[in-house]
C-alpha cells in the first residue's frame, strides 16, 4: 500500500495529495483548501466553523436547499430496505413509481424516462437514442450530431464532441466524427444588460438550417442545445430563437434535444425550460435537481415517438443496447421521490417565477460597478460578466470567488463570468445578503 506522503515528510494521515480533484486548480487548492464539512438549508459550514451562504445550489443541483428532511428520510429508509437491485432484466417498485411521476411533470408528449447517473451520461444516452431511433426507422444515414459553440454537455466523448468549450475539447484527440456546430448566441454589443430573454439574435437559429443543408438533411440525426447555457457563463436564448430551432428541426426531420441538466426542476420557475419557453423538444436530458444533488442520478426524457420506434422486433429481445449498472438505483430513486415531494409541498418548481422580478432587480443593481461589462438574469439564474485583466483571463473572476468565499458567500465563476443559481428556497433577505456582499467585493476589486 502507498502511504500518503509528501516528498521528505512523514506519512500523513490526512494528506490532500492523493485526491486528484475534478475541474480544480489542484495546486492552488491544496495550498489554501476550502473545506466544507456540513450543510443545512441555505448554508454550508466550513472546516473552520464559518457559515457560507450558498449562491450556487452546490453545482446547480441542490434546488431545495441542503439536508432536507423528506429526502434524508427517504434515503435512510430505502438503503435499509433494498440497497441495490440489478437494473437489467429486473426491476424494483421505486424506479417505476418515479418514472410515472417524472413523466407526469414533463411537457405533453414526453412520456418515457431512461435512467442514468449524471448529466454526462444523460447526454451520451440521448445522443445514442437519437442515432438508434433513426436507424430503427430505416434512416440509418442520419448519423450526424450537431451542437453549438460554447455548449456544455458534460465531459464524456459524445458530450465534448457536441460541446463547444474549447478547453474541454482540445486535449482529447479527434473526438466523435460526424459532428458540427452552430453559432452561439452571446452578443454583448446588441444585448448587454438584458433582463430575461434578449431582444436580438433569433436569426442565429438559421445557422442550424445552414449546417443541415451543408451536410444534407438525410445525414443529420439531431441537434443538442442547452435552452439556457449555464457552464459557459449563462447565455440566455434570444426571443424567438428556440422556436426557430424547433421549426427548422421539424422541417428537416432532425431531432431536437434540450439539455436541461441545469434548467430542469424549477430553475426558471417551471418544471422544465421547455415549459418556460413553450418549446417541446424530442428528448430532454436531466440530472442534478432530479435528486436535489443528494444521490447521483440523471434521466433522459423521451417522446412517445422515439420510444415507440424501438418497440419492434421479437418481444424477448432487448430493444436498446444501452444502460448502466446503476440505472434506476433504488437509493437514487428514493432520493428523487423525496425530492419531488419536497418540491411539491413547498411549491419550489414555480418559486423561481415568483422571485424572478426581485432577483433580476438585485442582479441589475450591480450594473455600473467597476469592471462589470454585463449582467443578465432569467428565472433564478444570474450572471455578472467582468472585463478580463489584460493578459490574465479568468483571474479577475477567480479572485472575486476567493474573496467571496472568505466573506461567507458561495459563487461560481467560468472564465470572467460570475454565475449565480441559488437554491429555490432562498429568501429575499438572503438575496439581499448575497448580492449586497458581492457588490461590496466588486466595488473594492482592483
Ligand atoms: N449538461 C449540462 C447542461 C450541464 O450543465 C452536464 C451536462 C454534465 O453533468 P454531470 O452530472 O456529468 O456533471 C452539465 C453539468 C458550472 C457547472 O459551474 C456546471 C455543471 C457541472 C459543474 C459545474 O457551471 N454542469
Amino acid at each position: 500500500m502507498n502511504a500518503p506522503t509528501r516528498p521528505g515528510s512523514q506519512p500523513l494521515t490526512n494528506s490532500l495529495e492523493a485526491f486528484w480533484m475534478p475541474f480544480t486548480a489542484n495546486r492552488q487548492f491544496k495550498q489554501t483548501p476550502r473545506m466544507l464539512v456540513g450543510a443545512k438549508d441555505m448554508h454550508y459550514t466550513t472546516s473552520d466553523g464559518r457559515q457560507i451562504l450558498d449562491g450556487t445550489a452546490g453545482l446547480w443541483c441542490c434546488n431545495a436547499g441542503h439536508a432536507r428532511p423528506k429526502i434524508v428520510e427517504a434515503v435512510q429508509r430505502q438503503i435499509a430496505e433494498l440497497d441495490y437491485a440489478p437494473a437489467f432484466q429486473m426491476g424494483h417498485p421505486a424506479a417505476f413509481e418515479l418514472a410515472s411521476r417524472l413523466v407526469a411533470l414533463a411537457p405533453d408528449g414526453i412520456d418515457h424516462v431512461f435512467y442514468t447517473n449524471s448529466g454526462s451520461e444523460s447526454v451520451e444516452t440521448a445522443l445514442k437514442m437519437a442515432l438508434a431511433y433513426h436507424r430503427a426507422r430505416g434512416e440509418g444515414s442520419r448519423f450526424r450530431l450537431i451542437g453549438r459553440e460554447r455548449g456544455y454537455h458534460g465531459v464524456n466523448f459524445g458530450g465534448i464532441s457536441v460541446g463547444g468549450i474549447v478547453s474541454n475539447r482540445k486535449m482529447f484527440g479527434t473526438l466523435l466524427t460526424g459532428v458540427d456546430h452552430i453559432r452561439h448566441t452571446h452578443d454583448l454589443a446588441r444585448n448587454a444588460f438584458s433582463i430575461g430573454q434578449p431582444d436580438h439574435g433569433a436569426e442565429l437559429a438559421d445557422d442550424l438550417e445552414r449546417v443541415i443543408l451543408l451536410h444534407d438533411p438525410s445525414t443529420v440525426a439531431a441537434v443538442i442545445v442547452e435552452p439556457v447555457a449555464g457552464s459557459t457563463g449563462v447565455l440566455i436564448p434570444p426571443k424567438g430563437y428556440l422556436e426557430r430551432l424547433r421549426a427548422i428541426c421539424d422541417k428537416y426531420g432532425v431531432l431536437l434535444i434540450f439539455d436541461e441538466v441545469i434548467t430542469g426542476f424549477g430553475r426558471l420557475g417551471q418544471p422544465f425550460a421547455s415549459d418556460y419557453f413553450g418549446v417541446t423538444p424530442d428528448l430532454i436530458t436531466t440530472a442534478k435537481g432530479i435528486t436535489n444533488g443528494v444521490i447521483p442520478m440523471g434521466a433522459v426524457f423521451a417522446s412517445g415517438k422515439i420510444h415507440d420506434a424501438f418497440m419492434t422486433g421479437p418481444e424477448h429481445m432487448i430493444e436498446f443496447f444501452h444502460g448502466y449498472t446503476y440505472s434506476g438505483h433504488p437509493v437514487a430513486c428514493a432520493a428523487a421521490l423525496g425530492t419531488l415531494d419536497t418540491y411539491a409541498e413547498e411549491g419550489l418548481l414555480t418559486r423561481a417565477g415568483e422571485l424572478a422580478p426581485y432577483w433580476s432587480a438585485a442582479i441589475a443593481s450591480l450594473n455600473g460597478l467597476p469592471h462589470v461589462i454585463d449582467t443578465r438574469s432569467i428565472g433564478l439564474i444570474g450572471a455578472i460578466e467582468l472585463d478580463p485583466i489584460a493578459g490574465q483571463p479568468t483571474k479577475r473572476a477567480f479572485s472575486t470567488f476567493l474573496t467571496a468565499f472568505e466573506q461567507g458567500i458561495l459563487i461560481r465563476t467560468t472564465g470572467d463570468i460570475i454565475a449565480l443559481s441559488p437554491p429555490l428556497i432562498i429568501s429575499k433577505a438572503q438575496i439581499d445578503e448575497l448580492i449586497g456582499k458581492l457588490a461590496e467585493i466588486l466595488k473594492k476589486a482592483a
